[in-house]
């Protein structure tokens, strides 16, 4: 029997081979060196060889099997190798991809700092549904049937049904009265609803912050107070206000209020038309009909409410002159009103 020729040829294939992959390296591993692999095969054929060239084969064979298993240590090594300097590749200690963070709405931002304000002087956040009854958005108000604002033109009726959207948080302060004695100090933030063509202006939808305070001896001069010291910490500490009379069917006496301009400090700008002042708000004595109609002894208590669009205050903060950016929700406007505010 010649082995020599085997031999060679073995040696060669082993001796030229180069795995590229964990796989390809254990189909060698398991053609030569696996349980029935040619290795084992050979030292199996080893009885059949003449006794004369026991010691040839036995060499051969030997031969065979060290250079499998050198190359098999060789590239079991490299791959391994290879695998942990690819996990060494990354590195655990990096900083993460940055995430961006998120910012507050301005309404949020504007409506919360109202909050603030007037939570300091011991007033409480109240709210109520969004979806009223004509009772708490017109009738206890005052409103009479005859009324422009209960037109179709400007309410949003709810079709089949006796409700509506409110068309203020008013409506909320009507809840509150009726459930609970004064003495009541209440804001009342809230989305109102009004048919409105949608423009620069004005929206179908918007922000309202109504303040209530019912009370015995509560008068007028409370109100100038009360609003001035709100002027102060929300436009800045050296701020004027002025009242002019106005109307309003659930208050009475009536007044809007305007606040010295904090763009031009009076000098004139387009922000106050060069007037020096701007409108912020409308206020009044709640008229003794709406106390009436909570249940309320008008001749023992008396009132102040006031309400202002949130929408107004953060346009005239962040002079913004498009009401519609608000509803857009474009991440280019919202980006632009910094954590720092919040
Ligand atoms: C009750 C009694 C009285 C709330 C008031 C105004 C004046 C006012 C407007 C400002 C701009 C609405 O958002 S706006 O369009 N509001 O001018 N609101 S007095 O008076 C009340 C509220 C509740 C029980």
């Amino acid at each position: 029997m010649d082995v020599s020729i085997d031999h060679k040829q073995y040696l060669e294939e082993i001796n030229s081979f180069e795995p590229k992959s964990a796989e390809e390296l254990e189909a060698f591993r398991l053609k030569f060196l696996g349980n029935k692999g040619i290795i084992k095969q050979l030292f199996a054929d080893f009885k059949t060889v003449p006794n004369d060239q026991k010691k040839d084969y036995g060499q051969l064979v030997n031969e065979i099997k060290n250079a499998a298993e050198s190359k098999l240590k060789e590239f079991q090594t490299k791959i391994t190798s290879a695998k942990d300097s690819k996990q060494s590749s990354i590195d655990l200690t990096a900083p993460a991809y940055p995430i961006r963070f998120g910012s507050r709405h301005p309404i949020q931002i504007i409506k919360n700092k109202i909050i603030d304000i007037f939570h300091k002087i011991g007033y409480v956040v109240a709210e109520g549904p969004e979806i009223e009854d004509d009772w708490h958005n017109f009738t206890a108000l005052n409103t009479p049937e005859d009324h422009p604002a209960r037109d179709m033109q400007d309410t949003f009726y709810i079709s089949d049904s006796e409700m509506l959207l409110r068309t203020h948080t008013s409506s909320v302060q009507i809840r509150e009265m009726e459930s609970q004695p004064p003495p009541i100090r209440i804001i009342t933030p809230g989305r109102v609803y009004r048919n409105e063509t949608i423009s620069a202006r004005a929206h179908c939808t918007f922000h309202q912050v109504e303040g209530l305070y019912i009370d015995e001896d509560v008068s007028f001069a409370d109100l100038k107070q009360t609003l001035l010291y709100f002027a102060r910490e929300m436009f800045g500490l050296n701020s004027q206000i002025r009242l002019r009379p106005s109307f309003f069917p659930f208050t009475e006496i009536s007044a809007e209020l305007d606040v010295s301009c904090f763009i031009c400090d009076q000098k004139g700008c387009p922000v106050c038309k060069g007037t020096g002042w701007v409108e912020i708000m409308g206020c009044g004595m709640v008229d003794p009909a709406v106390l009436e109609n909570c249940n309320i002894n008008p001749d023992k208590y008396s009132g102040f409410a006031f309400g202002m669009g949130i929408e107004r205050i953060a346009m005239l903060k962040y002079q913004i002159d498009d009401i519609r950016m608000f509803f857009e929700n474009d991440i280019r406007f919202l980006q632009q009103f910094s954590t720092a505010d919040q």
